[in-house]
């Protein structure tokens, strides 16, 4: 028993490690780039049954974009996810497929709203190169509200010639309601 609550515990230091990351923290300056403002068209999807083989991904149901919110414009991108049972582990990912060249970014800004009584757990990362390389951008608790984060890319300067994906994970284990919705806008470069 006590090496069971050792490792809880543990795991549990090392989830709130995870999310260490804070919303609405100041926005760096430098020459700002809007990578996607959702104003001309919709280059996002969700990871539908063809994830299942890396996981319990599909809680995720739908990219949309919505006039219901927006930081900049008038659109934003709304990320649906189904009704979740109470032991599931994780909630989905939304992303953005395209070759970008994304060369002197120091960092990269989202403005999010969650309309839900609940937080939301989420983890943004890039993939990049010809071997897809997985690029950990940061973590960060979400919740009720419009909140603004800020992250790092320094850590993959040499990667980011060739960004292949964009990825929104929302890692949040824990019951839904049915049809929860999160929006994001105004996906910035600060170089
Ligand atoms: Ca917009």
């Amino acid at each position: 028993m006590k090496k069971i609550i050792t490792f809880l515990t543990i795991l549990m230091l090392s989830c709130a490690g995870i999310f260490a990351q804070e919303v609405d923290g100041d926005i760096p300056d430098g020459a700002s780039f809007v990578f996607d403002g959702f104003e001309n068209g919709n280059y996002w999807i969700w990871a539908g049954f063809d994830w299942h083989q890396y996981g319990d991904f599909c809680y995720a149901s739908g990219a949309n974009i919505s006039r219901e919110w927006a930081s900049e414009g008038s659109h934003s991108l709304e990320m649906t996810i189904d009704e979740m049972p109470p032991d599931a582990k994780k909630a989905g990912i939304w992303f953005y497929d395209g070759t970008n060249d994304m060369s002197g970014s120091k960092y990269i800004v989202m403005d999010f709203y969650n309309p839900e009584d609940i937080t939301y757990y989420i983890d943004i990362a890039i993939q990049a190169t010809s071997g897809w390389n997985w690029c950990d951008l940061g973590s960060f608790a979400l919740p009720k509200g419009e909140h603004h984060v800020v992250l790092s890319m320094e850590k993959f300067t040499e990667r980011l010639y060739d960004v292949k994906r964009v990825l929104i994970y929302n890692n949040t284990a824990g019951a839904y309601p049915k049809d929860a919705h999160f929006f994001v806008d105004n996906i910035r470069l600060i170089k």
